[in-house]
């Protein structure tokens, strides 16, 4: 398949749709020695935590080439870009603002308007300042109000020259990847991690949204959650149970808090010393109104009844057909997220923040033709179309990523880029995925 095709009468062609692509800053900037150590940089430096053994020092060195960067975007004719703020790179140990690391997002920040490109901030994209991480990292509450620092240093320099300001990108993944099974920085282990981390995420988004209404009240203000659905492995009653505390454990206990105040029941099923550590009044900081929330998707999972003492429930592998980083390819599963999550909460205008592809991509005489990738995104953007049909808000869409980059523990082996990026000489290839959103977004009237 080498085009996008959507229904001509299709509301993503509105031009009130959003479409734009997204990138993260460990996973582009490099430029690693003007910024404060971050936990990736020490967990990168553990033997054999990165499947290719790299670091992010250069990655798509963006630091020093996102003019060029950003004529790509102009290039393809998105509405918005979606990146994210680097921490250790605006603000000092004290706690006081790194002018010189402002500045660089400052400067993009006004490129983007000028060439009529809105500015999508992602607050947190995982990459905590090491030396907070030192003091106890998500398991320290302390770290929630540092965020709230950070927060109110940051939107006062930039202020509402950004256009939607996301406090959080995928907590799930900074939780439980990175405090309850390690195979994320800063790789520490345990349930009780993992539910004490989430707990102080959640919480810092909460007092993170409320210096978003004081300082940016014209920003659009929200969070972004990654859902992998989950899929029972058979109809028996123990199975579909399990798959209910899965998605409970895996997905409702980020959405539920933020929207209702209230953790999952099977925060019930979890022996005391394992539940999050509550204090008073802090459900009802987690629980702010959002202008919009992202949601990020790439796949889907299949679930039975645990297998081992305490555990809630079992996790199949993928099953088949898969991205190049082995993950089901299953459009499906969005669509019925979409409509669950719509049935189920009271949703403020939702962005698809992220959706993409890691494929085995070939360069060959200058181009890549990865009409695999442009299947993924054909597929994923009708079963949108479908759910907006049916009554879910979806007011925009970022393909997951502009660029090749640094894959976290996979190195650079796995590419999710519309562009392609030659890691010896950082030349940037678009992709036929990368002409083919160009010509979708294009066609619109
Ligand atoms: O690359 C990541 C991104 O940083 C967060 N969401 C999932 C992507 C693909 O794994």
């Amino acid at each position: 398949m080498n085009s996008i095709t959507l229904p001509t009468d299709s509301p993503l062609l509105s031009r009130a749709f959003v479409f734009g692509s997204a990138t993260s800053s460990f996973q582009i900037e490099g430029d690693i020695d003007n910024r404060l150590e971050c936990i990736w940089d020490k967990f990168c430096e553990q033997p054999n935590a990165i499947a290719d053994h790299t670091n992010g020092a250069v990655a798509c060195d963006h630091i020093n080439r996102w003019q060029e960067d950003l004529a790509i975007l102009e290039d393809l004719g998105v509405d918005a870009y979606r990146f994210s703020i680097s921490w250790p790179r605006v603000i000092n140990e004290d706690g006081e603002l790194n002018t010189k690391g402002v500045q660089f997002y400052s400067t993009l920040i006004d490129a983007l308007n000028e060439k009529g490109i809105k500015p999508f901030v992602t607050l947190y994209h995982w990459d905590l300042p090491q030396h907070l991480e030192e003091k106890g990292g998500w398991l320290y509450r302390q770290t929630a109000y540092a965020f709230e620092n950070y927060v109110d240093k940051i939107t006062r320099a930039l202020g509402e020259r950004v256009f939607s300001y996301a406090t959080f990108n995928e907590p799930f993944c900074s939780a439980y990847l990175g405090y309850e099974i390690g195979v994320h920085a800063p790789g520490r282990v345990g349930r009780a991690n993992g539910r004490t981390a989430a707990h102080h995420i959640l919480l810092a988004h909460g007092l993170g949204m409320r210096v978003l209404r004081k300082n940016v009240p014209n920003s659009e203000a929200g969070i972004v959650l990654n859902f992998t659905p989950c899929y029972p492995n058979s109809n028996s009653d123990a199975d579909l149970a399990a798959t209910s505390r899965a998605d409970e454990y895996i997905n409702q206990w980020y959405m539920q808090p933020v929207m209702e105040g209230a953790y999952p029941d099977v925060i019930n099923a979890l022996p005391k010393e394992d539940r999050p550590p509550v204090e008073d009044g802090d459900m009802e900081t987690i629980c702010q109104p959002l202008d919009f929330l992202g949601i990020n998707f790439y796949t889907r999972l299949h679930y039975s009844a645990p297998r081992e003492r305490d555990a809630l429930f079992f996790e199949h592998s993928h099953r088949g057909p898969t991205t190049d980083i082995g993950w089901e390819i299953y459009p499906k599963a969005l669509y019925e997220l979409l409509m669950s999550l719509n049935n189920r909460y009271s949703l403020p205008p939702i962005f698809i923040t992220e959706n993409g592809a890691a494929m085995k991509d070939e360069l060959a005489q200058g181009e890549v033709k990865d009409y695999d990738r442009i299947a993924y995104y054909n597929s994923h953007l009708n079963v949108v179309h479908e759910a907006v049909k049916n009554g879910v808000e979806v007011s925009g869409y970022f393909a997951w990523s502009l660029l090749d980059n640094f894959e976290w523990a996979e190195g650079y082996e796995k590419r999710f880029g519309l562009v392609h990026v030659d890691f010896e000489t950082q030349k940037r290839t678009l992709k036929h995925s990368a002409l083919a959103y160009k010509a979708l977004i294009n066609s619109r009237n």
